[in-house]
């Protein structure tokens, strides 16, 4: 019986040492220590017929046995695996200078865009509405009906771009925008008054573009009509505005200036950013930036807008939304806005 135990010992780990891969030395551990019909465990079972001092001693050799060879299969699997290791080391390889997958990007938003929402939401806060109107507009609401007949010469203040097949003696001639307050009337004729609304829109001019002009550029118009308004209400809501955007110590001037569509009009004007007052190129050295029109809304456009001026009174309210973002964001070349450079544009 001994013997048998030395010899299965020796064979067995004659063979652990010639294998080669874990598949046969897996193969090997179930021939020699397999459980049900493992060399080992059938040489043990012999055990039972034996009794006193050989059992003992066969007892202890065969846990000797058992030790050697799992010692030996344990050395051959680690022998095994650091090799395998070592030849997918040496097959596969990594190529360092090959450049990394790019990372995930994310778009933002335009800051017209930014901006734009920001001031809906200040608005909505004092109870405007936020309405959309046509950027091709009929030239009767972006002239006659604010007040700017065909031979008005205030047509020439805003020269538009005029649309193929324009025909001015057609019975509704159209041209892009010129401004967003065809929308006063257009919102008077739908909701009536009391009425009290903002429109952000684009707008078109045919203008010679500089650092403060463009031909494509963001206007936001205000609209409000009720009983009792006079100019201190205006002038508080534009306040609000420009202290909301450029904080508190912000200067608003206004100043008269004509617009056929309100009767008084003013222009506004806040410190320049690039200056802080002191006069440079964005500003033509004056210190100050135009930002608005506005004024109290003429009576001619409030019939228009079929509203009684004898009842209601009203004041409206045009922003460039891409001078305020210009001022926000210190943008000292408006053509930047549209210019899609995406260098730019990746900053907000
Ligand atoms: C108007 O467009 C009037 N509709 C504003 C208004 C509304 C007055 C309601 C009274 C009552 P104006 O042409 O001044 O006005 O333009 C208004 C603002 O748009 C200007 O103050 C300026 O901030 C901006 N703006 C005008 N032209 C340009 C341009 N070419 N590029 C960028 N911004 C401009």
């Amino acid at each position: 019986m001994q013997e048998k135990l030395i010899k299965l010992k020796d064979e067995a780990l004659k063979a652990i040492e010639a294998v080669k891969n874990s598949v046969n030395l897996e193969d090997l551990e179930i021939k020699f220590l397999g459980r049900k019909n493992g060399e080992l465990t059938n040489l043990m079972k012999g055990l039972k017929d034996l009794e006193g001092e050989a059992k003992k001693t066969f007892g202890a050799l065969a846990n000797e046995v058992k030790t050697a060879i799992e010692g030996a299969m344990n050395n051959k699997k680690t022998e095994i695996t650091q090799s395998e290791w070592a030849k997918n080391l040496a097959t596969e390889s990594i190529d360092i200078s090959q450049p990394s997958l790019p990372a995930q990007k994310f778009g933002s938003f335009h800051p017209n865009t930014i901006i734009q929402r920001d001031l809906e939401n200040l608005f909505s806060a004092m109870g405007f509405m936020v309405l959309d109107g046509p950027e091709l507009e009929s030239d009767y609401y972006n002239f006659n009906a604010v007040n700017i007949p065909a031979d008005h010469p205030a047509r020439d203040m805003q020269d538009t771009f005029y649309i193929k097949g324009f025909d001015f003696f057609s019975e509704n001639p159209q041209v892009m925008r010129t401004q967003t307050s065809p929308m006063q009337v257009r919102a008077m004729q739908k909701y009536g008054a009391p009425l009290r609304v903002i429109i952000p829109g684009k707008v078109f001019r045919n203008e010679s573009t500089d650092v403060r002009h463009e031909h494509t550029f963001y206007q936001l118009e205000g609209i409000v009509i009720d009983k009792d308004i006079n100019i201190s209400h205006l002038k508080g809501v534009l306040q609000v505005l420009v202290k909301h955007l450029y904080g508190p110590e912000t200067k608003l001037r206004l100043r008269p200036k004509y617009y056929p569509f309100v009767e008084p009009g003013v222009n506004g004007e806040v410190t320049c950013f690039l200056c802080e007052g002191k006069g440079c190129r964005v500003c033509k050295h004056s210190g100050w930036l135009e930002i608005l029109g506005a004024g109290m809304v003429h009576p001619n456009v409030l019939k228009e807008g079929g509203v009684d001026p004898k009842v209601y009174q009203g004041f409206a309210f045009g922003f460039g939304l891409t001078r305020l973002v210009m001022l926000k964001y210190g943008i000292d070349d408006i053509r930047l806005l549209e210019s899609g450079d995406l260098k730019f544009l990746k900053q907000f």
